[in-house]
This record gives C-alpha cells, structure tokens and sequence, in this order.
C-alpha cells in the first residue's frame, strides 16, 4: 500500500480539500475552505498544516469563533447545504464560543465541520492552560459539551483515527436528513503526530446527493387524502428550497388549485405576488394564511419542522378533523403532528404527488380559489397600510423594512434572525427570489446577523446584502464588519434602534408585567433600577471605527438616500435607523404560547394569566 507520512493536521487539511459533492449532475467542493482563530490548541497543528498544504483550502481569519461558525453556516444555507466551510478553534474558551454556532447549524438543519482543539491525549502535562478538570473523570474536556448540540461528535486520539472518522462526518454532512454540526475534537498533540496515511485517503472524492423518491404506496395514501379534502392548505418551509423545488411547487399550486403557506425558512419559496401564495403562518402569520389554517381540512407540511411559530403553538389547525401529510426528508419532520409520512426529497415528492394528481383530474373548486383570492387581497392591503410612511412623523421598524424593501433589487437578500425584525420582516417583506429571504429563526441567536450576511455574500457575491439587526443584536455582535472589509464582502447593514430589547419588553408587558430590564437604559440612582435616561448610541460612528461606511437616517428621505449611496459604495456600509419605540406591527389572529405567572400580586398578571389559560383551551393534540 502506497503511503504518505504526514500529521494528523496535515492529513486533515488535505482531506477535506478533496472532498466534492454532486446533486443532478452539478459537481462543486464541499468545503469552501477553513475559517479559524488560533490558540496554543491549533497553531501548530491545523494552523501550521494550513500554512504548509494549505493551497487548496483557503483560510480565513474572523473575528470571533461564534461568529465564524455563523458565516459557515449562513453559507451553508445560501448554497442550498452543498457546501460549507470547516472551523478551527483552539482548546477552551475558542472552543466553547463555537458551542451556540454548532446549536444554530444543527436546529437549522444546516452543515458545517468544527474542529475544536482539545487537551494532550497523551495527558502528561496536565492541567494545561483553559483545560477543564473533572473531578470525576480525565476523560472530559469542554469538547464533551458540544455532543448535545452535534448531528456527528468525535475525538481524535491517535492520528490513524481519522482514516473511520472524517469519512463518516462526511456522510453525515452530506446527507439532507441527517446534517447539522459536525464535532471532531483534536487534542492538540495529536495534531501535530505523524502517521503513514494510506495514499487514497487524498484522493478525489464526490458524495452524490441522491434525491429519494417517498415510498409508491405512500404517496397513493396521500393522493387518496387529497382528493378526499375540499379545504387543503400547503405549508411550505425551508426544505422545498434546498431541494430545489420552488419550481416544481408552483406548478403543483397552479394545477391543483392549492394554496401555499410560508415559514421563516421558507418564505420565498414561491414569489410574494404567485397568486397561489397566500403568505405567512402561524405566530407571526398574515391574515390569510391564519384563516386558511384555521378552516383548512388537509395540511400538507412540506420541508417543514412544524415550530410553534408554524402552528402558533399547536392553534393554528382547527378543523376537528384536520389531518396532515407531512412531506420531509428526515422522518423525524415528516412523522410529525401525527402526519401521513411521505419520507424522500421534497422535488421528487411534490412532482410525483403532481403528476398523480393530474391524472385523477383533482383540482379545487372555484368557490374555495375565489375564497384565496379575496383573503389575499384583504392580506396585501393589510401589510401596505402597515409599510405606509406618514410624512414627516418619526420612522417605524414597518416603515424601515418598507423603505429596504422598495430600495432592493428583485435577487437581494435580506438577513435577519432575531428581535422584532424576524416577524415583521416574515409579515411585510415582500420576496421574488428563493434565495432573496435569509432568516436564521430556528435558533433566533442573536449575532447571526452580521456574521451570517457575511456568509451569504461570500456565497453569491452578484448579489446586494441588506441586514437588518436590532441595536441589542447589533451590541452583542457586530465585529465580523471587520471580517466583511478584509474580504472585500460588501454588507448593507441597517441597525434599527429602538433602544434594547423591545420585542422582549412587549412580550413581558402584554403577559401583564410592567417594563423591566429590557430597555437600553441608565441606573437610576433614586429606584436603584435601569429606568433611568436612554443611554444613546452612536451606531455610525461605531461603525466608521472599524472601517466601514456610514450613515444616520432619521426620517424616510433620509434612509431612502442613504440606501441609495450604499448601494454604490463597494465597502460595507452601516444605516443607523432610530425607530418609534413602541411602534408595533399587530398580530393576525394569532397566537405563540408563552406562559403566565400563576401566582403574581400584579392585577396586570392576574388578567393575563386569566385570558392565557383562556387561549390555551385553543391548543391542540393532532394525531
Ligand atoms: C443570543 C440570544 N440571547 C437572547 C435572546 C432572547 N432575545 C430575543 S430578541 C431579544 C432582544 C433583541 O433586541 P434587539 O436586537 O434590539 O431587537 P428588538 O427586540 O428591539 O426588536 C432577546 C434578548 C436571543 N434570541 N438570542
Ligand atoms: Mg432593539
């Protein structure tokens, strides 16, 4: 057997820079490349094989290793999950900053391979620098933690190990049902330990992406089910997306007469203005899609995880007959609310359940599309009453998302993933391209979005980049704006300030309670509590520190023109945005179970806990 003597690292390093991936024929790398920051746990192992034979695996140096596993991950999504990137990070605290990254790929569903540094497998001379010790183990380290949060976890203590691990993390990056964060953690002395690799473990490798066609009998069940339903309504989420198949379900709509529903992952999926797109559901829904829920009779979930946000925390379908098929590549998803399971990729799926359709001549009645018809009307002139400017009054974040949304190209993207924005943004951002609509709402992390609009532009950079992000976002994390200047990937980020966590505070103040520790504010010296004076902050100049442009916009012709000037402008560019506080968007009867106190001397929460327990009678059990 031919043989290569090199480390561990090295062999890593050459590994994944061989490894393709196919799906329909199109070839491109799995790993774009390796995002890393560099400790006594990697330099001298990863960071010094990157260095040496590093050529075909370009290296990139972030800021922050949260942030870093957001932007692999945010790549991820762009591209559908056929590429992603590694992340290096020494052992301890750089280690564990990867810990919510790895949260946020896995409950996305999105692939990304981290490469923690791990304390000596040889142990001799523990305790070393951040090592953990356990009390009641030698066989722990930090690294355990990220088990929980990992779709594949490993640990590297002898170098030979890699030859069954790294294939095997692979297939599991590679397969739609199963990926999310990959774990393998490398003590930092077998890093840089030498071992005669067998020469084909470097060579070429492409992992075809096959599309899995849902069992024949299945999808005659479900034909069945369709055709028994007068009132259907199809729920689309992310998956129909990265499985291509936005197409394909605007065909399924249009021939069959079935309206489609959106999710945060899959909003876009058909363009706002397809007359079969009824809009948003759930929690954060409109009012047309809320109604079909409501009275649907047949849900069929396609790509979807079915998050209370979804099925506004299980109140959504009321029909007492309702009944679900739940089309998803991963049967933990496609199982779901007692579904009629169509296992297999979401195109082959819905094109299969198309042509069954067809053939049975099924389609619904006029009535039912006229009924579409007139709820979406209602819905589009509810959301441009809600974008509507008021000359000359101070902005809202309604009128912000408008004014983006009009400045924007139809191939534009926007990124957001938490505050307030996410749900104004599902109910009045108006997409036409699949990929035009970013939202990490899944995990919510607050500080996706500037690491994750790096991510998307490095992905496609023919397109504009607009993230929104709240001001409490935007303090926890906005230092990959460095990152974004060194690579020449252009950001349009647009910090909305409404002084904190306003989405929090409303939340707490309508399950009762008066405002507390949400707003961004001085302690008062007199209550002793933080409700003294705004502390204001100047967002632009913030942003000019580090290098990019920017800009302040108080009003609607001053945003409109600073949108202007930064889509000219080649650097990333910040719009600081103050907004009415209490300016906010309404609900579309709807609903997000989020529990009461029971026992409070508040007469505010005793009410709220008197119409919680009310709305609760609401929640179902489908099966
Ligand atoms: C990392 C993280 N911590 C806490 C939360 C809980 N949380 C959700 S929204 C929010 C406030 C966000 O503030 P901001 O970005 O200003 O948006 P706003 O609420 O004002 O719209 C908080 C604390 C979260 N989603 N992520
Ligand atoms: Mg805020």
């Amino acid at each position: 057997m031919n043989t290569m003597r090199m480390t561990m690292a090295q062999a890593i390093v050459r590994f994944l820079a061989q490894q393709y991936v196919s799906r329909d024929g199109r070839e491109q790398r799995l790993f774009a490349g390796m995002f890393g920051i560099f400790g006594h746990g990697n330099v001298t192992g990863i960071g010094q094989a990157l260095d040496e034979v590093g050529q075909d695996l370009r290296y990139y140096r972030p800021q922050n290793e949260q942030a870093m596993v957001h932007t692999a991950t945010a790549y991820a999504k762009m591209k559908n999950r056929l590429q992603t990137f590694a992340c290096t990070s020494s052992v301890g605290p750089g280690a564990t900053n990867m810990l919510t990254g790895a949260a946020t790929a896995s409950i996305n569903r999105l692939p990304v391979l981290l490469l923690p540094g791990d304390t000596f497998a040889s142990r001799l001379p523990h305790p070393v620098l951040q090592q953990l010790e356990h009390p009641g183990s030698q066989d722990l380290s930090v690294n355990d933690a990220f088990r929980p949060v990992s779709r594949f976890w490993d640990r590297i203590n002898r170098p030979e190990q890699i030859l069954a691990s790294l294939p095997e993390a692979v297939r599991v990056l590679t397969d739609p049902a199963e990926t999310g964060a990959v774990t393998i953690a490398l003590p930092e002395d077998v890093q840089t330990e030498a071992y005669d690799y067998p020469a084909i473990f470097f060579d070429k490798r492409t992992h075809r992406i096959s599309r899995v066609l849902p069992p024949e009998s299945d999808l005659a069940d479900a034909v069945h089910a369709i055709r028994g339903s007068t009132r259907p309504l199809i729920v689309a989420g992310g998956g129909v997306i990265y499985a291509e198949a936005t197409g394909a379900l605007a065909d399924l709509a249009t021939a069959c007469g079935l309206p489609v529903c959106e999710t945060q992952a899959g909003k876009g999926a058909l363009p706002w203005n397809h007359p079969w797109n009824v809009g948003p559901v759930g929690a954060n829904g409109g009012l047309a899609a809320n109604r079909l829920a409501r009275e649907a009779d047949l849900v069929i979930a396609i790509g979807t995880r079915l998050s209370d946000f979804t099925t506004a925390s299980r109140s959504a379908f009321q029909d007492p007959d309702v009944r679900f098929i739940g089309l998803n590549v991963s049967a933990l998803d496609a199982y779901k609310a007692g579904a009629l399971p169509l296992v297999g990729d979401a195109r082959e799926g819905i094109c299969s359940l198309l042509a069954m359709l067809n053939e049975a001549g099924y389609r619904t009645d006029l009535a039912f599309g006229n009924h579409v018809t007139r709820l979406k009307d209602e819905w589009n002139a509810a959301v441009d009453h809600v974008r509507a400017v008021e000359d000359g009054g101070a902005l809202t974040q309604a009128n912000v998302i408008g004014l983006v949304n009009e400045a924007s190209a139809p191939r534009d993207v926007v990124v957001c993933a938490a505050g307030g924005l996410p749900g104004d943004l599902l109910k009045l951002w108006r997409p036409l391209d699949p990929k035009g609509y970013h939202l990490e709402y899944g995990y919510s992390c607050m500080g996706y979005e500037i690491a994750g609009g790096l991510g998307v532009k490095m992905a496609d950079p023919s397109r504009e980049v607009y993230v929104m992000v709240g001001d409490g976002s935007y303090l926890m994390l906005h230092t990959e704006i460095v990152t974004s200047l060194q690579e020449g990937s252009k950001l349009t980020i647009v910090v909305v300030d409404n002084s904190g966590f306003q989405c929090i505070r409303g939340l707490q103040m309508s399950a009762g309670s008066p405002a507390f520790g949400n707003e961004l504010r001085y302690r008062d010296d007199r209550s002793g509590r933080l409700d003294g004076s705004y502390i204001a902050i100047d967002f632009a100049q913030n942003a000019e520190s580090l290098g990019a442009v920017a800009y302040r916009a108080d009003s609607a012709s001053e945003l409109r023109a600073a949108l202007d000037a930064a889509r000219n402008h080649t650097r990333t560019t910040v719009i600081h945005v103050p907004v009415q506080r209490d300016a906010r968007v309404p609900g579309f009867e709807s609903w997000w179970d989020v529990p009461v106190a029971q026992v409070s001397g508040e007469r505010g929460v005793q009410e709220a806990l008197a119409s919680y327990e009310q709305t609760k009678t609401n929640q179902r059990f489908y099966y």
